[in-house]
């Protein structure tokens, strides 16, 4: 593989409504992200994933952009995030911005003059449509609930929205809309961005001309997923980025890309890839169903280990995944992954270092460094995120009760992973002298980033070991390019892998279970061994590694 400036880099994503709020008004900004630059530097982060601050009406927090070249009020002016650029700068620090070109928001001037004049010049940068027979082009059902077709109000037009209806898609078929966007990507990165975090892209090619596709629920619709299956030929309009912008500028583009085929893993993150990583969700779609949140299977610490190797495998000699284990999409990683049993410091760690330590970019989300957890719900009022309120409804729509309901919601809202970042324990968790825009979880008097710096043993400062380790300059060619070899895959329970090196392995070994574990090291019986990290004390006798509870191991072997 070839070698590339972001390949040993660890990255960060901040949620920018949520992290700092500099001024007051309840809503996290850019001043305040440039306040905490010195924190994220102390967490040795190289790339930093900026959350959409365009101008937004904020239908779907910022995924929904009405002006491209434009930093919203709330989250400051244009030379904040110029002078966020140069203050990341000082510290090597590669700032990536949301590219959301999938839609943009129905107040962006392109649909205004689009549904102005739906067959002009405009009309064509989306998709619009008029009824045949009674009939609308396809019954592709919404990620966010109902049909992808809405009407254009005082005509016999609909247009077409995937996500929610006050996000038009973009018709990425023309040539002239793929323009405006390149031109709006170089004149970013001629600011001196990084790169990008490139927002569902898998979209922007849908199967034409449209048609129905069976019908998954009693709402005679189908699931985006089933749809997607169907579409080919994405590669022109990324291979077409590639050449123009990501070459170029030797940026880093992240792709938001959900069920990747094995053979598509190299035109995707190969050496010349149309991103230089992809996301591994294999463990964040384990488990979902196309009937939504209530039929969905909560995966097990074992279905975990086997969709991490799994991507381990495929990425092997190809390219690099970005690991997470959350993100402002998802529940906190350790209220999900790790069993109920776990759901403490040790456990916290446990998972941290199992994913952190894999081969791949680790992303850190905005306050998994402090074991941040899921908030409780106890009632969808309380509830800002779009998406969940489709799901409640789909809940009460299929029999459950508001009880079972938001049980349910709970379980999956990602307002879970959208309250306000946890600074101390002073009132709304010090990120805000105002009113929070979203709850502050009420757990933030035990678990906040102050009292986390004063203690040796939290889970902030296991992450920072996690961190000085990977880029340790005798460790990093291993932790970086070392092939991941699953060792005892078959224990129940147990998550254990070797990162092979030149000069030496790395044997990362954990328990998930709530019972001491024997593991049997007598094919290293003539290696050295050396401990790097653990969350507790290590026990070793012979050739014998007793893990306890929930604890995990990192050895280094000298070959
Ligand atoms: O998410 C894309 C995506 O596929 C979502 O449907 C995701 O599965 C869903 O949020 C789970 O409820 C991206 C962004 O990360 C998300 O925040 C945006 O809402 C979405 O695109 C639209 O821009
Ligand atoms: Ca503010």
């Amino acid at each position: 593989m070839e070698q590339k400036w972001w390949q040993d880099k660890i990255a960060y994503q901040i949620y920018p409504k949520s992290f700092r709020d500099s001024n007051g008004d309840g809503i996290g900004d850019i001043p305040g992200i440039i306040e905490k630059l010195d924190y994220l530097k102390s967490l040795g982060i190289g790339i930093l994933w900026i959350s959409p601050v365009y101008v937004s009406p904020c239908a779907d927090q910022g995924y929904d952009i009405a002006d491209y070249f434009q930093i919203d009020p709330m989250f400051g002016t244009m030379e904040d995030m110029e002078r966020l650029l140069k203050e990341a700068e000082k510290r090597d620090i590669k700032i990536l911005m949301d590219l959301v070109v999938n839609h943009c928001s129905d107040e962006h001037e392109w649909f205004r003059k689009a549904c102005a004049d739906p067959e002009g010049e405009y009309g064509k940068y989306f998709y619009f449509a008029r009824k045949e027979n009674g009939k609308l082009p396809c019954n592709w059902r919404s990620y966010f609930g109902g049909p992808v077709w809405e009407p254009v109000s005082g005509t016999d037009w609909y247009y077409l929205h995937v996500f929610h209806k006050k996000q038009p898609d973009l018709n990425w078929e023309n040539p002239k809309l793929r323009e405006e966007i390149y031109r709006m990507m170089n004149w970013w990165l001629d600011k001196g961005l990084g790169g990008f975090r490139v927002d569902a892209i898998i979209n922007i090619k849908k199967p034409l001309p449209f048609r129905d596709y069976p019908a998954d629920r009693d709402d005679g619709l189908c699931d985006m997923s089933q749809v997607l299956q169907h579409a080919s030929g994405i590669g022109e309009f990324l291979g077409e980025m590639r050449d123009r912008i990501l070459i170029p500028h030797d940026a880093f583009f992240v792709g938001e890309v959900f069920n990747e085929k094995e053979e598509e893993i190299r035109d995707f993150m190969g050496d010349n890839g149309y991103f230089s990583s992809i996301f591994d969700f294999s463990q964040t779609v384990e488990g979902k169903s196309p009937k939504g949140w209530y039929a969905n299977r909560i995966p097990s610490p074992d279905d975990y280990k086997r969709c991490c190797f799994r991507s381990q495998r495929k990425a092997e000699r190809v390219g690099f995944y970005s690991n997470v284990i959350e993100n402002h999409d998802e529940p906190r990683g350790v209220s999900y992954y790790l069993p109920p049993a776990g759901r403490h410091c040790k456990g916290k760690k446990l998972l941290a270092a199992e994913y952190f330590l894999l081969q791949g970019i680790p992303f850190i989300y905005q306050g998994q460094e402090l074991g941040m957890e899921n908030m409780v719900y106890a009632s969808i009022e309380e509830i800002d995120d779009v998406s969940s309120k489709a799901e409640y409804a789909e809940c009460i729509h299929v029999g459950m009760s508001p009880e079972e309901a938001i049980k349910v919601v709970n379980q999956y809202t990602r307002d879970n992973t959208r309250t306000p970042f946890q600074w101390d324990d002073t009132a709304n968790a010090g990120f805000t002298t105002g009113i929070p825009w979203l709850p502050v979880n009420p757990n933030y008097l035990e678990i906040n980033a102050a009292r986390q710096e004063q203690d040796p043993d939290s889970v902030l400062q296991f992450y920072r070991k996690l961190s000085q380790l990977r880029r340790d300059p005798e460790l990093r060619d291993t932790f970086v390019y070392g092939r991941t070899e699953p060792f005892g895959e078959e224990e129940q329970g147990i998550m254990a892998y070797f990162r092979k090196g030149k000069e030496e392995d790395v044997l990362v070994a954990g328990n998930f279970t709530e019972g001491s574990r024997e593991i049997q090291l007598s094919s290293l019986q003539e290696k050295q061994k050396e401990l790097l990290l653990s969350n507790d004390d290590v026990k070793m006798e012979g050739n014998t590694l007793t893990l306890t509870p929930f604890q995990v191991v990192v050895l280094k072997i000298t070959k």
